[in-house]
């Protein structure tokens, strides 16, 4: 069975156009659905809209919330009450067009995806008589969120999941956007997108206004620095505190303990200079493997010493590629004077992280 779940304030006038019209629909291909009705306690009488409408349509009920009200919570408490295989989430107000839910439906069921999201941004999707200035914010707070999640539209808010999606999944109901919410904090494999025509409301008005934006920021932040999110923003954020931490280390190091402390580089014994190095250098390891676990990819639930040598065999193999890289562009090819010195750097550093960030995400914390 499918779960609709339809979250409302004041669309009274939408409840005897959206009801008949998905009952007719998925009666037309015979998929067992239930319309959940969530609403905010509507002034206007949503509720004994729906009431009417149960009669001929006893797959409708309205739920009325009196307190913790706004979108978000509606949603999530409506996942509880759902009682389908399938949860599905659509505005009532007729922008999202119900011929796309079979499409949905199938391609769960026989598809295979645990999320479905109906996409704006796909190819062939679209939103009908925006003007450019709404289309280019909609489309920069897309983009913000794009090393959150594969998914082209995450702000969409018609979506399709399994229940094993956001089961146990730590939701938090403050923003608006709880499609990204569940999209960083959920478990899936598979995510498809079904093209939609996003159309204006004909009847009622948009609650959502400005208020959402800065909502939309402070969401964002949050995501970000959720454990397991963006793991490529945060490799490489805390690659650039491993470096400081070697960096410093071997500073301390040679000052206090080096043969000249005034003059860093004077050694008698060269060797000195190659122990401290490689002490800072598995300090920052260490570091940069902690902060890996726990916040970049969130892989607590694995062994930590399997998972640290793992981390450390990476880190000597690109240790490795670095130095003999290196070696090639300044010994063998002549890379040795500015600005070529630099570029080589840069290159050789370039392929080393990459060959770290992958090491570190499909190899060292695969879980
Ligand atoms: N339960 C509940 N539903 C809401 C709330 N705000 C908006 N909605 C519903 O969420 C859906 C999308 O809202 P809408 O105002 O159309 O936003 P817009 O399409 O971005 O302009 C509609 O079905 C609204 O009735 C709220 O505070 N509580
Ligand atoms: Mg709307």
């Amino acid at each position: 069975m499918l779960s609709i779940i339809i979250p409302t304030y004041n669309e009274k006038g939408n409840m005897p156009l959206i009801i008949p019209r998905i009952a007719e629909v998925l009666g037309k291909v015979d998929i067992p659905h239930e319309i959940i009705v969530m609403d905010d306690d509507s002034p206007d009488g949503t509720a004994s809209a729906v009431e009417e409408l149960s009669s001929e349509f006893p797959q409708a009920r309205c739920v009325v919330r009196k307190s913790d009200r706004g979108l978000s919570p509606s949603v999530i408490q409506g996942f509880g009450e759902a009682r389908g295989d399938i949860y599905l989430v659509m505005d009532a107000d007729l922008s999202h067009p119900v011929d796309v839910l079979p499409l949905m439906y199938r391609s769960i069921v026989e598809g295979g995806s645990d999320v479905v999201v109906g996409s704006r941004h796909t190819k062939e999707g679209g939103i009908e008589n925006w003007p450019f200035l709404r289309r280019f914010i909609s489309w920069g707070a897309a983009l913000m969120a794009r090393p959150l999640t594969s998914c082209s539209d995450p702000m969409s808010g018609f979506f399709a999941l399994k229940p094993g999606v956001i089961k146990g999944a730590p939701l938090r109901a403050k923003g608006y956007k709880i499609l990204l919410e569940i999209l960083v904090k959920g478990r899936y494999e598979r995510i498809s997108e079904v093209p939609i025509t996003f159309k204006n409301r004909e009847i009622g008005e948009s609650k959502l206004g400005s208020k959402v934006m800065i909502n939309y920021l402070q969401h964002l932040l949050t995501l970000y620095l959720y454990p397991g999110s963006a793991s490529l923003v945060k490799f490489l954020f805390v690659g650039g505190t491993g470096m400081l931490v070697d960096l410093g280390m071997v500073s301390l190091l040679l000052l206090f303990l080096g043969d000249n402390r005034f003059d860093l580089f004077s050694f008698k014994d060269i060797r000195f200079f190659y122990l401290f190095q490689a002490v800072s250098f598995i300090y920052a390891v260490t570091w940069n493997f902690v902060w890996n676990r726990y916040w970049t990819f969130d892989a607590r639930s694995g062994s930590s010493s399997g998972q640290y040598v793992r981390f450390f065999l990476v880190a000597i193999f690109a240790f490795l590629v670095r130095s003999i890289l290196l070696f090639l562009a300044v010994d063998l090819m002549g890379f040795d004077h500015q600005p070529l010195y630099e570029i080589a750097l840069v290159g050789v550093i370039m392929i080393v992280t990459i060959i770290n960030y992958l090491g570190s995400k499909l190899w060292a914390f695969s879980k």
